[in-house]
């Protein structure tokens, strides 16, 4: 199951929007390994598909072996065919699955499938929770019905982003930076704010990474502020931009540059936040990795909808800059958004925080 864990990571950049899993089947003796595969891209084969093909390319006699998978086999036709049906028709007699696959169209019924089929099926819980770690974002849109969110931002020993001038490039070290560009290649989208395209013109890609596609990106921009000659409109992959109410002739502009535009305004003509994470999970985002100034940040925040921060921290000291959090309304301590800190590692010479916020 380790080794099938193992391989599930290797999707990491790959099977989005279908979850990271590994597949490996083993002989009868208890050891040998008959053939092992992960899940390909959207559309492509399944983990379990993947590890039958090997052991049939490696003339491997799979009847009655056992295959380790770390999700529970889908027995739905979506863009490929059920995987259960698969093991079944292969004459696999032993199962172990790390955990239930939380697609309401799988839901605990591709074991029940195998076991009526006369496959012998069993559950590694502890598996199950590190393969739950690595699909965080696909069991949160299962689940939730909308992507896990997770907010970037590289600051100061003091939790400035930039100087009261604006200056911030670059705070962080170049190991941070290059280490920041993993967490994006593995999101569904990439998320920011008008404010952070206007200041900057970021390209919000991913670079020096060997990945077969990028993320998607959404930018909320309630006026349609974004320049069309912005950088990251050049960049080829799909932009949605949410927005609250279009000037009819920015829209158009927009959209000629190959932009969705989506309109879903608040009670206070800005983009409903809420109502876009529930839209981007309709668009099949598991992770999304924000990626914006202290406005934005703010409001995710204060409506808690932020899931986990990844924060990189420099060892230098700002003093009053600009911070990674703005305009908060927090008239008691108590009502500050806590999270519990999930892992700390020294990336180069700065620090990188996860921590994920209380309750999610
Ligand atoms: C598996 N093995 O390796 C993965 C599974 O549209 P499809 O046919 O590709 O199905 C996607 C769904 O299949 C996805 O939402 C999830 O429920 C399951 N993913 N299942 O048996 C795999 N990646
Ligand atoms: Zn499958």
């Amino acid at each position: 199951m380790q080794q099938a864990l193992a391989l599930a990571a290797h999707a990491l950049y790959i099977s989005n929007p279908n979850p990271r899993v590994g597949c490996v089947i083993v002989a009868h003796d208890g050891h040998t390994v008959l053939g092992s595969g992960f899940t390909q891209r959207a559309g492509g084969p399944h983990a379990e598909v993947m590890a039958l093909r090997d052991a049939a390319a490696r003339n491997h006699d799979v009847r009655s072996a056992t295959a380790y998978v770390t999700l529970e086999p889908c027995s739905h036709h979506g863009r490929t065919g059920p995987c259960c049906d698969a093991l079944i028709a292969a004459g696999i007699g032993h199962v172990v699955g790390a955990i239930l696959d939380p697609n309401p169209r799988v839901a605990g019924q591709g074991f029940e499938r195998l076991r009526a089929a006369g496959v012998t099926v069993d559950i590694d819980a502890r598996a199950g929770k590190q393969s739950r770690a690595l699909n965080i974002g696909f069991f949160s849109r299962m689940v939730r019905k909308q992507p896990w969110v997770r907010l970037k931002a590289g600051m100061s020993l003091d939790g400035a982003t930039a100087l009261a001038n604006g200056e911030s490039q670059w705070i962080t070290g170049e190991a941070a930076r290059a280490d920041a560009h993993h967490w994006r290649a593995r999101a569904c989208a990439i998320l920011t704010g008008v404010g952070t395209m206007l200041a900057d013109d970021p390209l919000l890609n991913v670079r020096n990474i060997d990945t077969p596609r990028q993320p998607r990106l959404v930018i909320v921009d309630s006026q349609l502020r974004t320049p069309p000659g912005a950088k990251a409109l050049a960049v080829p992959r799909e932009v949605l931009i949410y927005c609250a109410h279009p000037d009819a002739a920015r829209r158009a502009a927009l959209e000629a540059r190959g932009a969705t535009v989506i309109v879903l305004p608040d009670a206070h003509g800005r983009v409903d936040l809420q109502a876009m994470l529930q839209d981007l999970g309709q668009r099949e985002v598991n992770e999304l990795h924000v990626e914006a100034g202290g406005t934005l940040n703010g409001a995710l925040v204060q409506a808690h909808l932020v899931d986990e921060c990844l924060l990189y921290m420099a060892p230098r000291i700002l003093g009053k800059g600009q911070g990674a959090f703005s305009g908060l309304a927090l008239p008691q301590l108590k009502n500050a958004p806590t999270l519990a800190f999930q892992e700390i590692t020294q990336v180069g010479a700065d620090l990188r925080i996860r921590a994920i916020a209380e309750g999610h």
